[in-house]
């Protein structure tokens, strides 16, 4: 169930009378990285029903490793000739999609909504977009009456997740999540797909273990000019 709620921060309750400042993207009622994994053995046939219960946002559910085919909507089934491979379901307001795939490749697989601000928690409409801004000096100068303030975003939120900032009570950061190679700069309507061979459970099993030579590394010299790239 995908749910966006008005919850300002410090605060435990949602403010029933927000129009379109929503700041909690859940699925199943739960943010990133407090989510719980979807788990699969290769091999399976897997369905998934979404149903948005958001007031004012549709959802493009988008998901990795895989394709699918969106089976049926809260009308009923769709034809399979009228079946069509997706990597994206938009999920309107008020509406369900089903989906069916094979979950036929081993991995560790994000499945999140595809509008950026919606895997983020504590998403704001208030504050200026600083992305591209020069804001030298001006951490000095708002310090001095706000102190501890701090300059952020002009060059994106991304290291606001490795800042694990104190947040107030009831409160969760923006962004970050553990991951098997560092933190995830993910929030909100975020999950992941669990595709194993060999599961005893559908419980978690943890993070999946790549084979020798499947994970990508920092390029070396030697690699680059391998590939004809000159360096200077
Ligand atoms: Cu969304």
């Amino acid at each position: 169930m995908l749910s966006e709620w008005a919850i300002k921060p410090g605060t435990s309750r949602p403010d029933p009378n927000a129009m379109r400042d929503f700041s909690v993207l859940t699925m199943n009622a739960r943010a990133f990285p407090g989510t719980a994994p979807l788990v699969a053995k290769t091999g399976d046939r897997v369905r998934i029903r979404f149903g948005n219960l958001s007031a004012m946002d549709h959802h493009p559910i988008h998901l990795h490793g895989h394709y699918f085919k969106i089976v049926a909507t809260d009308g009923g089934q769709i034809p399979t000739s009228a079946q069509v491979p997706e990597t994206t379901v938009l999920v309107p307001t008020g509406a369900t999609r089903d989906i069916e795939l094979l979950a036929d490749a081993p991995g560790d697989w994000s499945m999140h909504c595809h509008m950026t601000h919606h895997v983020m928690n504590q998403m704001g409409h208030d504050v200026p977009n600083m992305v591209g801004m020069d804001p030298k000096g001006l951490k000095s100068k708002i310090n001095s009456v706000v102190p501890g303030y701090m300059t952020m975003g002009d060059n994106g939120m991304g290291a606001v997740a490795e800042m694990r900032m104190a947040v107030p009570d009831n409160s969760i950061p923006m962004l970050g999540g553990d991951g098997p190679f560092g933190t995830i700069t993910m929030g909100g309507m975020f999950t992941i797909l669990k595709v194993r061979d060999d599961l005893s459970s559908y419980d978690d099993p943890g993070w999946y273990q790549a084979p020798q030579g499947t994970v990508a590394t920092l390029a070396t010299r030697s690699d680059i000019t391998r590939d004809g790239i000159q360096i200077k």
